[in-house]
């Protein structure tokens, strides 16, 4: 097998992710290269070194710009805040590497516009971690609109619903908190959250033309870490928009990181005029399944375990016996597949998103954003 050196960046909770999804991908799926855990890189070297060890690492760099200079490094892998992003992006692909970046991809349009370019000038294979759209239920719900079951699609709705940002007392910045940074993070549920459901329903139902939202802060200050002081709170705790599609189908989306009880609800419904399909990560292997053609007596919704071997579920063929559970972690090292096996240049349509349809993403959340404070409709 052909050997793919990687770098990753950051040892938080995606570090996690991505490196299990590294160790994980040659040994259930067929692949000409073979992922290698070469080089973990953060600032903080304790920590570094004891995070390189518990994933068998073989070295470490605590500067990103060392790690990018090393001959012996193929990818880089973007696991640090939305604003190194950039930054780091830019220079692996000036640098001729492979990029695999968290999302979103930027802060904002802008930054995305150029890792875009970036990445286009370079050449360089590039990847955006949406990891839902690898979900074997989600990626099943992809086949079954794109086989034309649902017939023309009227209705998209998703939710993405969390708690962990009530408490007033909770400071922004530092490890985790970035996300209530908006220097940081760029905005907040609307880029961390918002961003997921944007994207899987722009993969499954098409583009997202107008947009018109509502936003909210309701802790408007906080502690800041990194200053000591406490400083105005310039996320987005809470966003709801409205959305048309350009295939003429109407959405609704909402998310929170207020939503007492919840912890990360992220579900969809689509409504078409022959079936509908709702999914629910809480139980992420069922896919709910509506079809108007069954006979009427026994006409209701079906409850589908997505866990079939014989290749009609999704990745299930690679994993255990039907009927048997696969979980959060597998979409990273499904998406680690796709990455893979583009690289030995297969026609064929992009499972995978890349830095360009990360752009497109970033632009609807823009629009979102900018409704917000507009309160007015936006196209995208
Ligand atoms: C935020 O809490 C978060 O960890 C996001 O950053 C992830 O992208 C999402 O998948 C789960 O929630």
């Amino acid at each position: 097998m052909k050997k793919l050196n990687i770098g990753v960046i950051g040892y938080g909770f995606m570090g996690r992710t991505h490196s299990n999804a590294y160790r994980q991908v040659s040994k259930f799926f067929e692949t000409e290269y073979e992922p290698v855990l070469k080089v973990a890189c953060a600032r903080n070297e304790e920590r570094l070194k004891s995070f390189a060890r518990n994933w068998g690492y073989e070295s470490y760099e605590t500067d990103w710009r060392r790690l990018i200079e090393r001959d012996d490094v193929d990818a880089i892998d973007i696991a640090a805040p939305n604003n190194m992003h950039r930054d780091i992006a830019i220079a692996a692909a000036e640098a001729g590497k492979m990029v695999l970046c968290e999302k979103p991809l930027g802060r904002n349009p802008e930054e995305s516009r150029e890792m875009v370019q970036a990445g286009g000038k370079g050449g360089v294979p590039n990847l955006v971690w949406f990891n839902y759209r690898f979900v074997p239920a989600v990626a099943l719900a992809k086949n079954i609109v794109q086989s034309g079951k649902l017939g023309r699609i009227f209705h998209y709705r998703a939710n993405f619903l969390q708690d962990w940002t009530i408490d007033a007392d909770l400071p922004q910045g530092g490890e985790g908190l970035w996300r209530l940074d908006v220097d940081a993070a760029g905005s907040g549920v609307t880029g961390d959250l918002l961003a997921h459901c944007i994207d899987t329903a722009m993969w499954i139902n098409g583009p997202i033309a107008s947009v018109t939202a509502m936003t909210e802060t309701f802790i408007k200050e906080r502690m800041h870490q990194d200053t000591g002081n406490v400083e105005k709170v310039g996320i987005d705790d809470a966003c709801a928009f409205l959305a048309r599609f350009a295939n003429g189908s109407l959405a609704i989306f909402e998310s929170t990181r207020y939503a007492r009880g919840h912890k990360a609800l992220y579900t969809f419904e689509i409504n078409g005029e022959n079936a509908s399909i709702t999914w629910d990560l809480h139980d992420l292997h069922r896919l709910s399944y509506f079809d108007y053609a069954d006979d009427k007596a026994v006409r209701g919704w079906r409850s589908i375990h997505v866990s079939n071997a014989g290749g009609e579920h999704p990745y299930m063929d690679k994993w255990w016996v039907p009927g048997l559970n696969i979980g959060y972690e597998h979409s990273f090292t499904h998406g680690a597949f796709h990455f893979l096996k583009s690289l030995e240049g297969e026609e064929g349509e992009r499972a995978f998103p890349t830095f360009a349809d990360a752009l497109q993403t970033d632009k609807v959340c823009a629009a979102v954003l900018e409704s917000g404070s507009s309160r007015k409709w936006q196209e995208v």
